[in-house]
């Protein structure tokens, strides 16, 4: 029998390696075979997805439910959906959570990577015109990031190879006997 969809949901600050460990994981994935798998980055769901929301309590949660939303189809036809949004919200990632465990595993992955090394890195400089107020409601900085408690595993970037990060996840998608 053919094995159920699942969703891999990253949360973590702005520039803490969700995207890089997602594109690792998505590589890692394809070349494993079988079923499709489907990358929703945060910027790239912005773009294509959003492009109307700004970051407001609001906006964040109607952005997450999309992404949610296009993740539990996904699921449902027994694909790979891989989210990387900062979604920092907790009861907003629970109500995904709810939505695609109807159809297929959840899996939560808190990319932990402290705030300090995620301004130290500021690869985009986003969190230097946060310091400066140029942007407002930044998260980390202006706004609130919810850590998640509940989380199926817990990744801190710094120090670590993304290949490893990618490589635990797939531990992990084996021990709950998803790949
Ligand atoms: C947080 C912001 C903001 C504010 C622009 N707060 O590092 P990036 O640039 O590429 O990732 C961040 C991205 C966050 O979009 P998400 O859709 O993932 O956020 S949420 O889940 O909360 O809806 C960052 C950029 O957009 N960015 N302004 N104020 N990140």
């Amino acid at each position: 029998r053919a094995k159920q969809g699942f969703t891999v949901f990253l949360t973590g600050l702005s520039g803490s390696g969700k995207s890089t460990v997602a594109n690792a994981l998505m590589v890692k994935l394809m070349e494993m075979g079988g079923r499709p798998v489907t990358l929703l980055d945060g910027d790239v769901v912005r773009k294509h997805l959003s492009s109307e929301l700004g970051f407001s309590k609001e906006h964040r949660d109607i952005n997450i439910r999309r992404i949610g939303y296009v993740a539990s189809e996904i699921t449902k036809n027994g694909g790979i959906a891989i989210c990387a949004p900062i979604a920092p919200y907790t009861a907003t990632r629970r109500a995904v959570r709810e939505m695609i465990e109807a159809y297929g595993a959840f899996v939560e992955i808190h990319v932990a990577t402290s705030l300090e090394e995620c301004e130290r890195r500021d690869r985009k400089g986003l969190y230097k015109l946060a310091r400066e107020g140029k942007i407002k409601e930044f998260t980390g900085i202006s706004d609130p990031y919810e850590a998640p408690t509940n989380a199926e595993l817990v990744l801190d970037t710094e120090g670590t190879e993304v290949d490893y990060c990618a490589q635990q996840v797939l531990l992990k998608l084996e021990s709950m006997g998803l790949v």
